[in-house]
């Protein structure tokens, strides 16, 4: 395998489409001045990694299947200098209103102190700060080093604002040391490192925001090897289009963990067990669905498949199968009656399952969110195969659109009702957006608020926007300003992946 380093240029065009340079321009340019306004000396490189915006396969990485997302040109900069001269960290933000500064030194003992349990910005950042320099493990000390970010993902809106920047940040203090990693190190490293904030993180926003490549989407591959293939979309006349809606309701993953992300996580890797054990496979020890999965089919006779998507469909299927036979308890599971199902002490299930992340729940849907992983697992797989196979085919593109548009809602109705990862306001946005042309709609990342994408075609994209802005936005939000709303809905192409800016 060739090694893969984050790239680094001196030119914007390699990271933005030509039509977004000369705002970029200008972005970097004040970023830059503002940098020597604060700290008195010029930057010596800034470090860019985007977020991004995951078109189907949502809440299934971390049951080990592949996500299918693509960065997006709205992105994480953090401007760098160092110095050799202490070992101090200063992280300041262009919007230093709502993110005030920081300073923290470098600890030999726990390299920085993070504290999840309060809400602070720099906790991303020193997140991948701790995760690069465990991983680095330098003889000699730290550099010290001034940062100034500018991010231009929605926080909190489903677009991986979060893991732009601890991204950003691992690659910051790799360059402060420099050293240099693999793309696919620095995204284990952000993966683990994320988890220091207090979210039991999966890998599919940190993988697409280093390794994603412009015009493509990314099939992630997490098990049993960590792969990603950049899928372009189907050729279709006219061009297909995704556009982003924020629907404004802010969900704060660190805050509602215990009962949203953090016990789907839990519910799944409970659900995996199950099976695993209903099956006899326990000895193996499989931790995700897909490990079962993969377990399970070594022990089977298979058809002959034609295709890697015919061996997927048939497998998901099967499991499926599985899980209805299996996963009995349709109402939900008690801790005691999920311990019993899986053969351990309350006890040895508690620090198992319920200790390492914060956990609240009556009662565990262990069947409905079983039933949304192995259906969104083959949704995945047949979008993928429709982009594959339909890649130059021009003539069939209305048929493209509407099979890709399903996907997509199907998708959202199975987030909604067997993962209840929606909320009211995502169900009233892929509404008005299916009602406004949209060929498919579905919230994207982790739900419970955040961020919608659809499908639309590219000539219909200003009609769409300009239909959604006014049933949405200005029905609920009247004082919206122009400014605002250009950030709260707009088109994305598939963007590059990350890079270092130098001078
Ligand atoms: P968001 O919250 O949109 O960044 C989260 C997870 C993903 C994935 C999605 C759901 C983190 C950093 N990200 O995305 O890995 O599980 O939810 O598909 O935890």
């Amino acid at each position: 395998m060739p090694q893969d380093f984050v790239p680094v240029t001196q030119s914007l065009s390699d990271i933005y489409a030509e039509a977004k340079c000369d705002a970029q321009k200008k972005r970097y340019q004040n970023l830059v001045e503002s940098f020597k306004s604060i700290y008195g000396v010029e930057p010596e490189f800034i470090a860019r990694s985007p977020g991004r915006v995951n078109i189907i396969g949502e809440h299934i990485d971390y049951a080990g299947f592949p996500v299918f997302p693509m960065a997006v040109d709205r992105d994480c900069l953090i401007a760098v200098s160092t110095t050799s001269s202490d070992t101090k960290v200063h992280v300041a933000n262009v919007d230093g209103k709502k993110y005030p500064a920081r300073e923290f030194d470098y600890d030999t003992e726990c390299i920085v102190h993070i504290d999840a349990s309060i809400h602070e910005w720099t906790n991303y950042f020193k997140s991948g700060y701790k995760g690069m320099l465990e991983k680095l493990q330098l003889k000699e000390s730290p550099a010290g080093m001034n940062c100034l970010m500018d991010g231009s993902v929605p926080s909190g809106g489903g677009m991986s604002s979060s893991a732009a920047f601890v991204c950003t940040a691992a690659m910051a203090t790799m360059k402060a040391n420099k050293r240099n990693l693999e793309k696919s190190e620095i995204v284990q490293i952000a993966i683990e490192s994320e988890r220091y904030v207090g979210v039991n993180s999966g890998g599919m926003d940190q993988t697409a925001s280093v390794m994603s490549r412009a015009d493509s989407a990314t099939f992630i591959e997490f098990e049993p090897e960590f792969r990603t293939i950049p899928v372009e979309f189907p050729s279709t006349e006219p061009a297909i289009s995704f556009v982003v809606s924020n629907t404004l309701v802010t969900a704060d993953k660190v805050v509602s963990a215990p009962v949203c992300y953090n016990l789907r996580v839990v519910e799944t890797s409970v659900g995996a067990m199950l099976l695993a054990k209903e099956l006899g496979l326990l000895d193996s020890n499989p931790k995700t669905y897909k490990e079962v999965m993969d377990i399970y089919f070594t022990k089977q006779d298979e058809p002959k498949f034609t295709s890697e998507t015919e061996q997927w469909s048939y497998r998901l299927e099967k499991m499926l199968q599985l899980v209805e036979k299996y996963i009995v308890k349709r109402e939900g599971y008690t801790e005691s009656e999920m311990s019993h199902a899986v053969g351990l002490s309350d006890s040895e299930f508690k620090s198992k399952f319920m200790s390492k992340f914060p956990v609240r729940a009556e009662l565990f849907q262990l069947y409905t969110r079983a039933v949304h992983v192995f259906t969104e697992s083959l949704r995945v797989v047949r979008f993928r195969d429709i982009c594959e196979s339909r890649k130059s085919s021009v003539s069939d593109s209305k048929d493209t659109f509407t099979r890709l548009g399903q996907l997509m809602n199907e998708s959202q109705e199975s987030c909604r009702d067997n993962f209840n990862c929606s909320c009211p306001e995502l169900d009233e946005l892929t509404a008005i957006s299916r009602k406004a042309g949209a060929y498919g709609s579905r919230l994207t990342g982790a739900g419970w608020g955040g961020c919608t994408v659809s499908l639309v075609s590219e000539d219909q994209v200003e009609t769409f926007i300009k239909t959604v802005r006014k049933e949405y936005f200005q029905k609920r939000f009247p004082n919206i300003t122009e400014d605002e709303m250009s950030d709260v809905i707009f088109a994305s192409r598939p963007s590059s992946g990350a890079y270092f800016y130098t001078f």
